[in-house]
């Protein structure tokens, strides 16, 4: 049933829409977000970001004084729940853009039917290879994994020159994963360390007792994880609880507090590579940590970041539209408006974000590639409750 009512909604809506039906409205961006599932512990930070990402734009102008609306559409954890939540935005919700999904597993199958109809995507935590080049309309505000992960790696050696055995454990059912751990191992090799042992888990695993006991039968001096939050957060806790006491590089899916109730006490000693600092000093950062500070009680994590700079990028390419054709979007065809948006998107050049400054350049045959100045490397620690901790910036 559910299904035969998005059908309908859909062929109610696939006509030639224009911009004018919103005269008055604010304008609409989309963002196809987990804020159900397992993948909720990474989304919801996102969400925060989108949010606060609509209030900053708005509370500064605008587009030209129009409002934007952030409107979401849950994509749950897989990868059907991103086709309906693109699709709903597209055809339904009339949006100009879409930020997300949260997963490049999902981005993998939803963007391409962003691109299809020609409305631009920004992924704000698409890490994996092979993003932008899913077809034109797809940018990403997120740096590739193979660019800034292995900085959490040259961080751990620079501390402890002695490592030299390391074990990997990786979810070889979600993309970001495999090309994470794929990433890492190139890392390990470059470095002339000795890959002792490699496991593959999967995202919805929660016993990982047998394979730790092989792995630390080969006794690794160093774990590197790229999994997902709630499977990666449990890995961490049972290695530890199994008596592993080196340290642990977390990638990216283990890249939020969201872990904290997971492995509690156990997630002190995970280190991870961070494209965001709450420490960089800029205006928009600044505005940023405050308002965030003021609502969650803590530094702003890197996912929220990322999500509030796809906002930002949107609203300053809209702006640019309207500036280049000296006069509003509102009231243009909708299907013009994405186009020239998606040009913009991929324009952007030297913006001041909460990344710092950043740029978004066409790669061949592709969308838009986020080049990105600085990478940090953050430890976690726990305080003695288990319960709360802190991202503690190391690098
Ligand atoms: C990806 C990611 C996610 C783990 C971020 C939330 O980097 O799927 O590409």
């Amino acid at each position: 049933m559910k299904r035969l009512q998005k059908a309908l909604l859909l062929i109610a809506f696939s006509g030639s829409l224009s911009l004018a039906q919103t005269v008055g409205k604010p304008i609409p961006i989309g963002a196809a977000l987990a804020e159900t599932s397992n993948v909720a512990l990474l989304g919801q930070e996102e969400v925060q970001g989108v949010k606060l990402g609509e209030e900053y734009v708005n509370t500064h102008g605008g587009i030209n004084g129009v409002p934007i609306q952030v409107i979401l559409e849950d994509t749950g954890g897989g990868e059907q729940g991103a086709i309906n939540a693109f699709q709903l935005l597209i055809k339904k919700d009339q949006v100009v853009g879409i930020i997300g999904p949260v997963l490049s597993q999902q981005a993998f199958a939803a963007d391409p039917i962003a691109d299809q109809e020609q409305t631009p995507v920004i992924g704000p935590s698409n890490t994996a290879n092979g993003i932008p080049e899913i077809g034109p309309f797809v940018s990403r505000v997120s740096a590739p994994v193979a660019v800034y992960a292995p900085g959490a790696l040259s961080y751990l050696l620079s501390i402890d020159p002695k490592i030299h055995r390391v074990a990997q454990f990786y979810a070889h059912d979600d993309a970001f994963s495999k090309d994470e751990a794929k990433v890492f191992r190139a890392a390990f090799r470059a470095h002339h360390l000795d890959i002792v042992d490699v496991e593959k888990t999967t995202t919805n695993q929660t016993d990982f007792i047998s394979q730790i006991t092989t792995a630390l039968a080969k006794h690794p001096q160093l774990i590197e994880i790229s999994t997902l939050a709630a499977d990666g957060g449990n890995l961490v806790k049972q290695l530890r609880q199994f008596g592993y006491k080196g340290p642990i590089i977390g990638g990216n899916g283990l890249n939020t507090t969201a872990i904290f109730p997971v492995c509690q006490q156990y997630c002190t000693g995970v280190y991870i590579a961070e494209a965001y600092s709450p420490a960089l000093k800029n205006p928009i950062n600044d505005w940023l940590e405050a308002h965030y500070q003021a609502k969650y009680h803590q530094e702003v994590p890197q996912l929220t970041a990322q999500a509030f700079t796809a906002v930002q990028v949107m609203a300053v390419a809209l702006r640019r539209v309207e500036a280049e054709l000296h006069r509003s979007v509102v009231g243009l065809p909708l299907a013009k408006v994405r186009v020239l948006l998606n040009k913009a998107i991929q324009e952007t050049r030297n913006l001041i974000t909460p990344l710092g400054s950043i740029s978004i350049i066409p790669v061949p045959k592709g969308g838009g590639e986020i080049h990105q100045a600085r990478f940090y490397v953050a430890e976690i620690v726990m305080n003695p409750n288990g319960k709360t901790g802190v991202f503690k910036y190391v690098y």
